[in-house]
Protein backbone atom coordinates (compact mmCIF):
# COMPACT_ATOMS: atom_id res chain seq x y z
CA UNK A 1 0.00 0.00 0.00
CA UNK A 2 1.00 3.27 -1.17
CA UNK A 3 0.51 5.79 0.99
CA UNK A 4 3.40 8.70 -0.16
CA UNK A 5 3.21 8.83 -3.51
CA UNK A 6 6.96 9.39 -5.01
CA UNK A 7 7.67 5.63 -5.58
CA UNK A 8 10.54 4.33 -4.53
CA UNK A 9 11.53 3.47 -8.22
CA UNK A 10 11.04 7.22 -8.76
CA UNK A 11 14.67 8.19 -7.90
CA UNK A 12 15.02 11.78 -9.51
CA UNK A 13 17.49 12.42 -11.98
CA UNK A 14 19.67 14.81 -9.34
CA UNK A 15 19.98 11.83 -7.36
CA UNK A 16 21.52 9.66 -9.77
CA UNK A 17 24.15 12.13 -10.94
CA UNK A 18 24.01 15.44 -9.24
CA UNK A 19 26.80 14.95 -6.64
CA UNK A 20 27.03 18.69 -6.64
CA UNK A 21 23.60 18.96 -5.25
CA UNK A 22 24.49 16.53 -1.95
CA UNK A 23 27.62 18.82 -1.53
CA UNK A 24 25.43 22.23 -1.50
CA UNK A 25 22.53 20.13 0.85
CA UNK A 26 25.66 19.30 2.94
CA UNK A 27 26.97 22.54 3.13
CA UNK A 28 23.62 24.08 4.10
CA UNK A 29 22.76 21.32 6.64
CA UNK A 30 26.49 22.35 8.10
CA UNK A 31 25.36 26.02 8.18
CA UNK A 32 22.19 25.41 9.75
CA UNK A 33 23.62 23.42 12.53
CA UNK A 34 25.51 25.79 13.54
CA UNK A 35 22.93 28.01 13.73
CA UNK A 36 21.13 26.04 15.93
CA UNK A 37 23.00 25.47 18.38
CA UNK A 38 26.47 23.77 18.96
CA UNK A 39 24.66 20.48 19.12
CA UNK A 40 25.94 17.16 18.22
CA UNK A 41 24.30 17.71 15.21
CA UNK A 42 27.28 19.48 14.74
CA UNK A 43 29.41 18.03 16.02
CA UNK A 44 28.55 14.69 14.51
CA UNK A 45 29.34 16.20 11.62
CA UNK A 46 32.34 17.56 12.51
CA UNK A 47 33.66 14.21 14.20
CA UNK A 48 32.48 11.95 10.81
CA UNK A 49 34.71 14.37 8.13
CA UNK A 50 37.71 13.49 10.32
CA UNK A 51 39.24 10.04 9.41
CA UNK A 52 39.14 8.05 12.75
CA UNK A 53 42.10 5.99 14.19
CA UNK A 54 41.61 2.30 13.74
CA UNK A 55 40.41 1.02 17.11
CA UNK A 56 39.98 -3.22 15.82
CA UNK A 57 42.86 -4.78 16.09
CA UNK A 58 44.63 -7.68 14.58
CA UNK A 59 42.45 -7.10 11.18
CA UNK A 60 43.84 -10.04 9.01
CA UNK A 61 44.44 -7.60 5.00
CA UNK A 62 42.41 -9.67 2.60
CA UNK A 63 44.14 -10.88 -0.35
CA UNK A 64 40.40 -9.56 -2.08
CA UNK A 65 41.20 -6.44 -1.88
CA UNK A 66 41.35 -3.97 -4.78
CA UNK A 67 44.44 -1.72 -5.66
CA UNK A 68 41.98 1.51 -6.16
CA UNK A 69 42.37 4.97 -4.03
CA UNK A 70 40.13 4.94 -1.25
CA UNK A 71 36.92 7.12 -1.01
CA UNK A 72 37.38 9.71 2.17
CA UNK A 73 36.32 8.66 4.90
CA UNK A 74 34.24 12.03 4.78
CA UNK A 75 32.50 10.93 1.95
CA UNK A 76 31.96 7.44 3.29
CA UNK A 77 30.26 8.49 6.31
CA UNK A 78 28.31 11.36 5.14
CA UNK A 79 26.98 10.33 1.47
CA UNK A 80 24.80 7.25 2.06
CA UNK A 81 21.88 5.69 0.96
CA UNK A 82 19.78 4.10 4.31
CA UNK A 83 15.91 5.21 3.96
CA UNK A 84 15.22 4.18 6.90
CA UNK A 85 16.33 7.66 8.26
CA UNK A 86 15.44 9.31 4.83
CA UNK A 87 16.05 9.42 1.38
CA UNK A 88 18.62 11.72 0.51
CA UNK A 89 22.21 11.38 0.74
CA UNK A 90 23.21 13.37 3.72
CA UNK A 91 20.16 12.70 6.24
CA UNK A 92 21.90 9.18 7.78
CA UNK A 93 24.63 11.13 8.57
CA UNK A 94 22.64 13.73 10.60
CA UNK A 95 19.89 11.25 11.51
CA UNK A 96 21.47 7.97 12.75
CA UNK A 97 24.14 9.23 15.17
CA UNK A 98 21.98 7.34 17.94
CA UNK A 99 21.53 4.69 16.18
CA UNK A 100 21.21 1.90 17.05
CA UNK A 101 20.38 2.63 20.44
CA UNK A 102 23.07 1.21 22.61
CA UNK A 103 20.81 0.29 25.65
CA UNK A 104 18.85 -1.89 23.58
CA UNK A 105 20.73 -5.35 23.19
CA UNK A 106 21.23 -5.82 18.76
CA UNK A 107 19.68 -9.77 18.67
CA UNK A 108 20.04 -11.76 15.58
CA UNK A 109 17.64 -14.16 14.35
CA UNK A 110 19.02 -17.24 11.94
CA UNK A 111 16.25 -19.64 11.14
CA UNK A 112 14.34 -21.33 8.02
CA UNK A 113 15.82 -24.07 6.48
CA UNK A 114 18.94 -24.96 8.68
CA UNK A 115 20.24 -27.45 11.45
CA UNK A 116 21.69 -24.80 13.48
CA UNK A 117 19.17 -21.78 14.15
CA UNK A 118 19.88 -19.59 16.32
CA UNK A 119 19.25 -16.19 18.33
CA UNK A 120 22.63 -14.71 19.21
CA UNK A 121 23.66 -11.15 21.04
CA UNK A 122 25.53 -9.58 18.64
CA UNK A 123 28.86 -9.63 20.51
CA UNK A 124 28.23 -13.12 20.37
CA UNK A 125 27.37 -13.50 16.73
CA UNK A 126 30.64 -12.67 15.54
CA UNK A 127 32.91 -13.94 18.71
CA UNK A 128 33.95 -17.16 16.70
CA UNK A 129 34.61 -15.39 12.97
CA UNK A 130 38.24 -13.43 12.47
CA UNK A 131 37.83 -10.32 11.24
CA UNK A 132 39.62 -9.03 8.10
CA UNK A 133 40.09 -6.04 6.50
CA UNK A 134 38.81 -5.40 3.02
CA UNK A 135 38.52 -3.23 0.30
CA UNK A 136 36.41 -3.25 -2.31
CA UNK A 137 34.95 -1.03 -5.03
CA UNK A 138 31.40 -0.39 -4.00
CA UNK A 139 28.94 0.38 -7.62
CA UNK A 140 25.11 2.03 -6.41
CA UNK A 141 22.55 1.70 -8.94
CA UNK A 142 21.74 4.95 -9.39
CA UNK A 143 25.95 5.45 -10.78
CA UNK A 144 28.02 6.32 -8.24
CA UNK A 145 31.04 4.53 -6.49
CA UNK A 146 33.35 4.18 -3.78
CA UNK A 147 36.06 2.22 -2.63
CA UNK A 148 35.39 0.78 1.21
CA UNK A 149 37.78 -0.69 3.63
CA UNK A 150 35.23 -2.75 5.02
CA UNK A 151 36.38 -5.00 7.87
CA UNK A 152 34.20 -7.72 8.19
CA UNK A 153 34.11 -11.74 7.93
CA UNK A 154 32.76 -14.07 5.29
CA UNK A 155 29.30 -14.80 5.15
CA UNK A 156 30.14 -18.33 4.28
CA UNK A 157 31.98 -18.94 8.09
CA UNK A 158 28.48 -17.90 9.25
CA UNK A 159 26.07 -20.21 6.84
CA UNK A 160 28.63 -22.83 7.61
CA UNK A 161 27.97 -22.98 11.12
CA UNK A 162 24.23 -22.84 10.69
CA UNK A 163 24.18 -25.66 8.53
CA UNK A 164 21.51 -24.92 5.96
CA UNK A 165 19.44 -28.18 4.91
CA UNK A 166 19.56 -29.28 1.41
CA UNK A 167 16.04 -27.43 1.02
CA UNK A 168 17.93 -24.01 1.78
CA UNK A 169 17.99 -22.49 -1.86
CA UNK A 170 18.17 -18.84 -0.77
CA UNK A 171 19.08 -16.61 1.83
CA UNK A 172 17.02 -13.99 2.90
CA UNK A 173 18.03 -10.76 5.11
CA UNK A 174 15.77 -8.68 6.93
CA UNK A 175 17.33 -5.19 8.48
CA UNK A 176 15.68 -3.98 12.18
CA UNK A 177 11.76 -2.93 12.00
CA UNK A 178 11.89 -0.12 14.93
CA UNK A 179 10.32 3.58 13.51
CA UNK A 180 11.17 5.32 16.72
CA UNK A 181 14.82 4.55 16.44
CA UNK A 182 14.67 4.93 12.54
CA UNK A 183 12.48 7.84 11.19
CA UNK A 184 11.98 6.91 7.70
CA UNK A 185 10.27 3.84 8.56
CA UNK A 186 7.27 6.26 9.54
CA UNK A 187 7.02 6.95 5.82
CA UNK A 188 6.00 4.37 3.09
CA UNK A 189 8.78 4.66 0.38
CA UNK A 190 9.54 1.19 1.22
CA UNK A 191 7.39 -1.56 2.33
CA UNK A 192 9.66 -1.90 5.57
CA UNK A 193 11.04 -4.11 6.89
CA UNK A 194 13.87 -3.58 4.25
CA UNK A 195 14.42 -7.47 2.93
CA UNK A 196 17.02 -8.41 0.99
CA UNK A 197 18.77 -11.78 -0.79
CA UNK A 198 20.84 -14.00 -2.20
CA UNK A 199 21.15 -17.23 -4.06
CA UNK A 200 22.78 -19.55 -1.52
CA UNK A 201 25.95 -20.07 -3.92
CA UNK A 202 26.11 -16.26 -4.03
CA UNK A 203 25.64 -15.91 -0.30
CA UNK A 204 28.90 -18.83 0.10
CA UNK A 205 30.97 -17.20 -2.01
CA UNK A 206 34.19 -15.83 -0.43
CA UNK A 207 33.45 -12.24 -1.64
CA UNK A 208 30.61 -12.01 0.30
CA UNK A 209 31.06 -10.19 3.65
CA UNK A 210 29.18 -9.59 6.80
CA UNK A 211 30.41 -5.83 7.68
CA UNK A 212 30.95 -5.23 11.17
CA UNK A 213 33.22 -1.78 10.65
CA UNK A 214 35.06 0.42 8.07
CA UNK A 215 38.19 2.36 8.25
CA UNK A 216 39.30 0.13 11.17
CA UNK A 217 36.50 1.25 13.41
CA UNK A 218 32.68 -0.20 13.92
CA UNK A 219 30.40 0.78 11.68
CA UNK A 220 28.46 4.16 12.43
CA UNK A 221 24.75 4.02 12.03
CA UNK A 222 24.27 5.64 8.46
CA UNK A 223 26.78 2.84 7.30
CA UNK A 224 24.50 -0.13 8.51
CA UNK A 225 25.66 -0.62 12.42
CA UNK A 226 25.94 -2.94 13.68
CA UNK A 227 26.39 -5.37 11.45
CA UNK A 228 25.50 -5.25 7.46
CA UNK A 229 26.01 -7.16 4.03
CA UNK A 230 28.42 -6.38 1.31
CA UNK A 231 28.08 -7.93 -1.66
CA UNK A 232 30.49 -5.96 -3.91
CA UNK A 233 29.61 -7.24 -7.35
CA UNK A 234 25.96 -6.30 -6.87
CA UNK A 235 24.13 -2.83 -7.03
CA UNK A 236 24.68 -1.38 -3.27
CA UNK A 237 21.28 -1.85 -2.39
CA UNK A 238 21.45 -5.41 -2.07
CA UNK A 239 24.08 -4.78 0.88
CA UNK A 240 21.28 -4.51 3.44
CA UNK A 241 22.13 -2.46 6.75
CA UNK A 242 21.43 -3.45 10.16
CA UNK A 243 20.75 -6.90 9.88
CA UNK A 244 18.10 -8.59 12.61
CA UNK A 245 17.15 -11.51 10.65
CA UNK A 246 19.06 -14.16 8.56
CA UNK A 247 16.75 -17.15 7.25
CA UNK A 248 17.03 -20.15 4.85
CA UNK A 249 14.36 -20.37 2.28
CA UNK A 250 13.62 -22.09 -0.66
CA UNK A 251 11.74 -19.75 -2.36
CA UNK A 252 13.81 -16.72 -3.87
CA UNK A 253 12.86 -13.90 -1.43
CA UNK A 254 10.84 -10.66 -2.89
CA UNK A 255 13.15 -7.87 -1.72
CA UNK A 256 12.30 -4.39 -0.46
CA UNK A 257 13.57 -2.85 -3.47
CA UNK A 258 11.91 -5.72 -6.28
CA UNK A 259 8.27 -5.08 -4.59
CA UNK A 260 8.88 -1.32 -5.16
CA UNK A 261 9.80 -1.36 -8.58
CA UNK A 262 9.76 -5.09 -10.15
CA UNK A 263 10.70 -3.50 -13.86
CA UNK A 264 13.65 -1.66 -12.37
CA UNK A 265 15.27 -3.36 -9.58
CA UNK A 266 15.39 -7.53 -10.12
CA UNK A 267 16.56 -10.17 -7.95
CA UNK A 268 20.22 -11.00 -9.10
CA UNK A 269 21.10 -7.02 -9.77
CA UNK A 270 24.59 -7.75 -10.72
CA UNK A 271 26.53 -4.79 -11.83
CA UNK A 272 26.11 -5.03 -15.73
CA UNK A 273 27.50 -2.12 -18.15
CA UNK A 274 25.40 -3.44 -20.59
CA UNK A 275 21.88 -4.13 -19.15
CA UNK A 276 20.75 -0.33 -18.83
CA UNK A 277 18.46 0.79 -16.14
CA UNK A 278 14.93 1.54 -17.33
CA UNK A 279 15.68 4.80 -17.11
CA UNK A 280 19.78 5.06 -17.07
CA UNK A 281 22.72 3.80 -18.89
CA UNK A 282 24.53 1.83 -16.65
CA UNK A 283 27.84 1.99 -18.53
CA UNK A 284 29.48 4.67 -16.55
CA UNK A 285 30.02 5.63 -13.03
CA UNK A 286 31.25 8.75 -10.97
CA UNK A 287 34.00 7.54 -8.54
CA UNK A 288 32.73 9.88 -5.51
CA UNK A 289 35.90 12.54 -5.54
CA UNK A 290 36.58 11.81 -9.12
CA UNK A 291 35.72 14.36 -11.82
CA UNK A 292 35.34 12.54 -14.78
CA UNK A 293 33.29 9.17 -15.09
CA UNK A 294 34.71 5.85 -15.44
CA UNK A 295 33.99 2.92 -17.26
CA UNK A 296 31.79 0.38 -14.92
CA UNK A 297 33.14 -3.18 -14.95
CA UNK A 298 31.48 -5.92 -15.51
CA UNK A 299 30.01 -7.42 -11.99
CA UNK A 300 31.88 -4.32 -11.10
CA UNK A 301 35.31 -5.70 -11.91
CA UNK A 302 35.07 -8.96 -10.15
CA UNK A 303 34.26 -11.48 -13.05
CA UNK A 304 37.14 -13.69 -12.24
CA UNK A 305 35.42 -14.40 -8.48
CA UNK A 306 32.08 -14.46 -9.55
CA UNK A 307 31.24 -14.99 -13.48
CA UNK A 308 30.94 -18.68 -12.38
CA UNK A 309 28.15 -18.13 -10.65
CA UNK A 310 26.15 -17.27 -13.57
CA UNK A 311 27.16 -19.61 -16.36
CA UNK A 312 24.31 -20.33 -19.10
CA UNK A 313 22.11 -17.61 -17.36
CA UNK A 314 20.61 -14.86 -19.69
CA UNK A 315 21.84 -11.97 -17.77
CA UNK A 316 19.05 -9.47 -19.47
CA UNK A 317 16.37 -12.07 -18.38
CA UNK A 318 17.63 -12.22 -14.92
CA UNK A 319 18.53 -8.81 -14.34
N1 LIG B 1 18.32 -1.34 5.31
C1 LIG B 1 18.83 -0.69 4.25
N2 LIG B 1 19.95 -1.15 3.67
C2 LIG B 1 20.48 -0.50 2.60
C3 LIG B 1 19.84 0.64 2.06
C4 LIG B 1 18.66 1.10 2.71
O1 LIG B 1 18.04 2.09 2.31
N3 LIG B 1 18.20 0.42 3.79
N4 LIG B 1 20.37 1.27 0.95
C5 LIG B 1 21.22 0.44 0.07
C6 LIG B 1 21.89 1.20 -0.98
S1 LIG B 1 20.92 1.72 -2.27
C7 LIG B 1 23.23 1.42 -0.98
S2 LIG B 1 24.01 2.15 -2.30
C8 LIG B 1 24.07 1.03 0.20
C9 LIG B 1 24.83 2.25 0.70
O2 LIG B 1 25.72 1.89 1.72
P1 LIG B 1 26.63 3.01 2.40
O3 LIG B 1 25.77 4.17 2.72
O4 LIG B 1 27.21 2.37 3.61
O5 LIG B 1 27.69 3.36 1.40
O6 LIG B 1 23.28 0.52 1.27
C10 LIG B 1 22.24 -0.35 0.86
N5 LIG B 1 21.64 -0.97 2.04
MO1 LIG C 1 22.37 2.18 -4.01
Amino acid sequence: MWIHKKRASDIPESEVTDHKTYLNRRQFLNSSAAIVTASMLQSSIVDAAETPKPTFDKLLKSDFSTEDKLTSYESVTTYNNFYEFGTDKASPAILATKFPDKSKPWRVTIEGECDKPGEYDYDDLIRPFTLEERIYRFRCVEGWSMVIPWVGFPLADLIKRAQPNSRAKYVQFTTLYDPEQMPGQSRKVLDWPYVEGLRIDEAMNPLTLLSVGLYGNELLGQNGAPIRLVVPWKYGFKSIKSIVNIRFVEEMPNSAWMKAGPREYGFYSNVNPDVAHPRWSQSRERRIGEFLKRKTEMFNGYQEEVAGLYTGMDLKKNF
